[in-house]
């Protein structure tokens, strides 16, 4: 009976993706599916905090680095900018989508399949390092599907 109990505690606490700090909250992590490995991947996720914090940077084993870029539109020219350091002001969310900011994974190690999921650790200056597991998407996929819950699921 111990057991069964101290096992629930270990499922619920990996189920929970939270660091010391529990301000931080990434919601609806993903990312699109690729068709090649040698092209970056690209991911995104919405992240809240209660107390202003900063992402510092994201890892995974899915590739050799992620870097985070802004897109800067010129005219009829859109380009992406490195982003060193995302700044997460206390109480707003922070939306990294399809057209915008997001997560590019360089040196892919494999192509990304629809219907997997890798992991992602993001390292806050403040909430320290949160662990997502990010679904894949399809390759046209503008955003998770379950982001509104259907009754009855
Ligand atoms: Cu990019």
């Amino acid at each position: 009976m111990k057991k069964a109990i101290l096992l629930l505690v270990a499922i619920w606490s990996i189920s929970l993706p939270v660091a010391a700090d529990e301000s931080v909250r990434i919601l609806d992590a993903w990312a699109r599916a690729s068709i090649l490995a040698s092209r970056p991947g690209a991911a995104y996720a919405t992240i809240e905090s209660a107390s202003d914090d900063r992402l510092l940077g994201v890892t995974t084993p899915a590739a050799d680095h992620v870097m985070i870029h802004a897109v800067e539109s010129d005219g009829d020219v859109s380009r992406m900018k490195h982003v060193e350091v995302l700044e997460i002001p206390a109480g707003q969310r922070v939306t990294l989508a399809p057209g915008g900011m997001h997560m590019m994974l360089m040196g892919l190690h494999d192509k990304l399949d629809e219907g997997t999921t890798f992991p992602m650790t993001l390292s806050f200056e403040k909430a320290g390092e949160i662990a997502v597991d990010v679904p894949v998407l399809g390759i046209a996929a503008e955003g998770p599907r379950n982001a509104e819950k259907e009754p009855g699921q």
